[in-house]
């Protein structure tokens, strides 16, 4: 259905009015006039936490964002989504990843198909064939069990199952070693071979479309590297696909009988829960796999049925829109308090910045507010030694999401306790800032001179009111990361929906799937470049040169 303008709509004019008031509120003040303000702005879902009490916002605020919430038809899009309609509208495709987590037994049918019937029969083979690799009975070609799996692929079919891995490592095979390539530069193969052994290694070639052409080079490296010790008859047991194109797992020599297929209606950001998650399965065992499925399939149910004031994803992206659109912050600080979550800030790089940087809506007209702001981050406590001092005392103001958990995964004494502090302590300091007259008294309190503080009192002040959200779970475990991820996605969701973005397709990523081909025959054929700029022709003949091409 096409959506008037954003700007134009009621519950927007309403919400702007009201922000031009509240964008000069203090937190410090809100905090100080409203003891009920954590009760009132926090909420629970899944296994995980939400206070967002730190943002320039009352109850209020959020009752108007709900409101444009639902006048921009959130509910329905999201019913839309769980029924398979093909609101992926420029690729005529429905959009499904919340039935790769449905349990089983419960039927979805999409175009006459029971999709839940194909989702768990292809989870029963993956779970048959990590079972078999973990027990050591699957053999490689020199009758050992397999030690190293490797997993070839980029994007989409890259960052989900890399970072889950490593959130997830406490959980893990000891005997499997897990590594991804997936840069077409060859240092990434290089390195991740230098690792291995051809007797005991699995390579797992995942691609969705499997014609992408990194993973396709880096499958072709790894298979000749393979041949080098190995004979053609012994790939079956050394290399596996996951891919929605048959055809091409066969041309490429992998026996179909190790092909673990997934479905169109699942995108490459959503995809860590189809069996382009074989490599955290593998790692983790089926059990966990499914553990972090059912966290997800959690988020999923209260999202489709929360009310929207006590709906996580639907609270935190309004938060995010009212941070963007009346804040002016151009980016979301992501600081994961948990350093087996270091890949999380990367991962949900792809995922929100995928799905809606965008700017323009599904019928094709511009956007007339800002969308999807950068997405960027870094584990504290190692981030605030280096760029929290720009969010601090910086000229511009960037919202943080503090992700931490209550209870470590390690034993260790005295480290989470630590860690916590810094969190807590951190995100009070953004919210409160120091004024002069504190900053003033810490300085006297050290016995400085008047002129000594006169002239470091400036850069000693921070302005505070800087807003943040702090998510917490229990313990970082299979289910509450798959709850996690799942509230990234629907938060996304719930942004595109206000901004009547389609956050399904991702066009400037297939732009990038062909820009390289001319040059790259440009650079390894005899033809000097001459049809582009000075700056292109100048580079690429510098490469040929250093190559002796
Ligand atoms: C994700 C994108 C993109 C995709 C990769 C890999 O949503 O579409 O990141 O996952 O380009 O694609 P293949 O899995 O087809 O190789």
């Amino acid at each position: 259905m096409r959506q008037p303008a954003l700007t134009s709509t009621s519950s927007f004019q309403a919400l702007a009015a009201h922000a031009s008031t509240a964008r000069q509120w203090q937190l410090r003040q809100l905090f100080a006039d409203d003891a009920q303000r954590f009760p009132k702005l926090t909420v629970d879902a899944a296994g995980l936490f939400l206070d967002y009490s730190k943002n320039r916002l009352d109850s209020r605020s959020v009752e108007l964002l709900l409101d444009l919430a639902r006048e921009r038809g959130v509910e329905r899009l999201r019913d839309a989504m769980f029924a398979g309609e093909k609101i992926n509208s420029t690729e005529q495709r429905a959009v499904l990843h919340t039935a790769l987590r449905m349990p089983r037994g419960k039927a979805l049918v999409v175009d006459g198909q029971d999709i839940g019937h194909d989702v768990h029969a292809v989870l029963d083979q993956m779970r048959g064939f990590t079972d078999r690799v973990r027990s050591g009975a699957w053999l490689g070609y020199t009758g050992k069990p397999i030690t190293d799996v490797v997993n070839i692929g980029i994007g989409g079919s890259d960052l989900g199952p890399k970072m889950a891995v490593l959130a997830l490592r406490s959980y893990a095979h000891p005997r499997l070693k897990m590594h991804f390539v997936s840069n077409v530069d060859g240092h990434d193969m290089d390195a991740a071979l230098a690792q291995v052994n051809p007797e005991t290694t699995l390579f797992i070639i995942a691609s969705k479309t499997f014609v992408t052409a990194e993973t396709m080079l880096n499958a072709g490296t790894a298979r000749s590297w393979f041949l080098q010790s190995a004979k053609e008859e012994d790939l079956a047991r050394h290399f596996v696909a996951v891919s929605t194109n048959t055809e091409a797992v066969r041309a490429f020599g992998i026996d179909t009988a190790n092909m673990f297929p997934f479905w169109d209606w699942v995108g490459g950001r959503y995809s860590v829960w189809s069996s382009i998650g074989l490599s955290l399965a593998l790692a983790v065992g089926f059990g966990y796999f499914s553990d972090f499925l059912a966290g997800a399939h959690a988020m999923d149910e209260h999202f489709r049925t929360a009310p929207l004031e006590q709906n996580m994803p639907v609270l935190l992206a309004m938060v995010g829109f009212w941070n963007r659109q009346f804040l002016d912050a151009a980016s979301l600080s992501i600081a994961p308090y948990h350093q087996d979550l270091s890949r999380f800030p990367a991962y949900l790089q792809q995922l929100d910045m995928e799905s809606n940087g965008k700017r323009v809506t599904r019928s094709g007209s511009a956007i007339d507010t800002p969308t999807c702001p950068v997405v960027w981050g870094e584990c504290g406590t190692n981030a605030q030694h280096a760029y929290f001092q720009l969010l601090h005392q910086g000229s511009d103001v960037t919202p943080i999401d503090f992700i931490a958990a209550l209870r470590a995964t390690h034993d260790l004494p005295g480290h989470h306790d630590s860690l916590l502090a810094n969190c807590f302590a951190q995100s009070e300091a953004f919210m409160t800032g120091k004024t002069a007259e504190e900053a003033r008294a810490d300085l006297q309190a050290q016995k400085l001179s008047e002129a000594e503080i006169e002239a470091l009192l400036p850069h000693k002040v921070f302005p505070g009111n800087r807003p943040s959200n702090t998510i917490l779970m229990d313990q970082l475990t299979p289910s509450t990361l798959g709850a996690l991820i799942a509230l990234y996605e629907h938060k996304t969701f719930v942004q595109g929906a206000i901004w009547d973005i389609n956050s399904f397709d991702q066009w400037g990523v297939e732009l990038g799937k062909v820009l390289a081909k001319n040059i790259h025959a440009e650079l390894t054929g005899a033809v000097q470049p001459e049809r582009h700029d000075s700056s292109t022709n100048g580079l690429i003949v510098m490469a040929k040169a250093a190559q002796h091409l």
